[in-house]
């Protein structure tokens, strides 16, 4: 049995739902669905470690990244990435984001599991660990959070 969680992102105006699925504990995951009311382009898309709301999304803490390795991207090897990077999602003209991201770093199970942490939508487009500055190698320069959502099972 594949293993499922979803994750509801709700803010002032964005709304979203993602879906989570994975075939087997060590299978890559698959990331689903969309986001709509967001300025078109490109917009930082990562797992916080937080599953916590209790101060908006600030609560959700920083990227999750359980071996203390700097920001980087989805296809940065695994020593050069945080296992929430996501990398960005991208907002076409009527402000939509279609996410269709595979990623085998993260997992809905184990020691990389992102059951009970967050999803966080950011305002501004994640460099990648690529900008050239401290701030870079931390958050990508992604900006603001727009939205977040606890990511939880399902069936
Ligand atoms: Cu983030
Ligand atoms: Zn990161």
């Amino acid at each position: 049995m594949p293993i499922k969680a979803v994750c509801v992102l709700k803010a002032d105006k964005i709304d979203g739902t993602i879906h989570f699925e994975q075939e087997a504990p060590d299978s890559a995951v698959k990331v689903t669905g969309s986001v709509s009311t967001l300025t078109p382009g490109l917009h930082g898309f990562h797992i916080h470690e937080f599953g916590d709301n209790t101060n908006g999304c600030t609560s959700a803490g920083s990227h999750f990244n359980p071996h203390g390795r700097t920001h980087g991207g989805p296809t940065d090897p695994e020593d050069k990435r945080h296992v929430g990077d996501l990398g960005n999602v991208e907002a076409n003209a009527e402000g939509i984001a279609t996410v269709n991201i595979t990623d085998s770093m993260i997992s809905l199970t184990g020691e990389h599991s992102i059951i009970g942490r967050s999803l966080v939508v950011h305002a501004l487009e994640d460099d990648l660990g690529k900008g050239g500055n401290e701030e870079s190698l931390k958050t990508g320069n992604a900006g603001g959070r727009l939205a977040c959502g606890v990511i939880g099972i399902t069936k």
